[in-house]
């Protein structure tokens, strides 16, 4: 086995990432020959991740979107960002939105993730907004992607710029049976110990940082 391919053991990394879909009324100057008349709403489904300038290109190969059957090639493949399909009509549906890994680095993955189905949006669905006179309909979603126990190759490409990630110490599993803490509260407090440590020694640097310029002024005005 290769370094890179290595895991590291009790560690978890999160990547944030919004999926879902925009839906706008069909406008006639937008419909062509092609579109049938029965279409009357344009979409676009996507993913992408949740931080700016995030890159996942290093480890996505491809996306790849499933769309209903009724669809003339339902597999759509996208290879680079922005990942997204944009196509028009009118009914809703499951879409399928599967990440592909580069080979190797799949390794590192954590399988659950693979996929994400997303229902399509056309009609307004949330009480709480009224609908947009347009029509205009927004439904996005939050995720994260977990990599368990990574491959020391993913956890140097999510670690490092630009996407710098931090990871965190999975909980200690001999703990994972306590009635009143759920697993995920318990990762949730080991996330917060890595935070604070960062915070410390931001601390520290920023003290340390201040010291040398006191020096630098008091040689200064010597
Ligand atoms: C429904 N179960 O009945 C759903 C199916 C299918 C949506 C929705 C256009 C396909 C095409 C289209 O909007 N399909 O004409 O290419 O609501």
């Amino acid at each position: 086995m290769s370094s890179s391919s290595k895991r590291i053991k009790n560690v978890s990394i999160s990547v944030p990432v919004y999926y879902g879909n925009h839906a706008v009324k069909l406008a006639p100057e937008k419909r062509t020959e092609k579109t049938p008349v029965d279409h009357t709403h344009e979409w676009t489904v996507f993913i992408k991740p949740a931080i700016e300038g995030f890159d996942l290109t290093p480890l996505i190969k491809k996306v790849t979107f499933k769309l209903h059957e009724t669809y003339e090639s339902p597999v759509r493949t996208v290879e680079r960002p922005p990942y997204q399909v944009t196509e028009t009509g009118w009914g809703e549906f499951e879409v399928i939105i599967k990440l592909h890994f580069h080979a190797g680095v799949e390794l590192g993955i954590n399988e659950k993730n693979f996929q994400i189905f997303h229902g399509l949006k056309l009609h307004p669905f949330n009480p709480q907004h009224p609908p947009k006179p347009n029509g205009e309909v927004h439904s996005v979603l939050y995720d994260e992607l977990v990599f368990s126990e990574p491959t020391e190759k993913v956890f140097e490409i999510l670690t490092s710029k630009p996407s710098n990630l931090l990871p965190y110490k999975l909980s200690d599993p001999s703990k994972r049976d306590q009635e009143y803490l759920r697993t995920d509260e318990l990762d949730e407090l080991s996330k917060l110990d890595v935070y604070i440590e960062q915070v410390k020694a931001e601390i520290e640097n920023q003290r340390n940082l201040y010291k040398d310029l006191e020096q630098e002024k008091l040689a200064l005005l010597q």
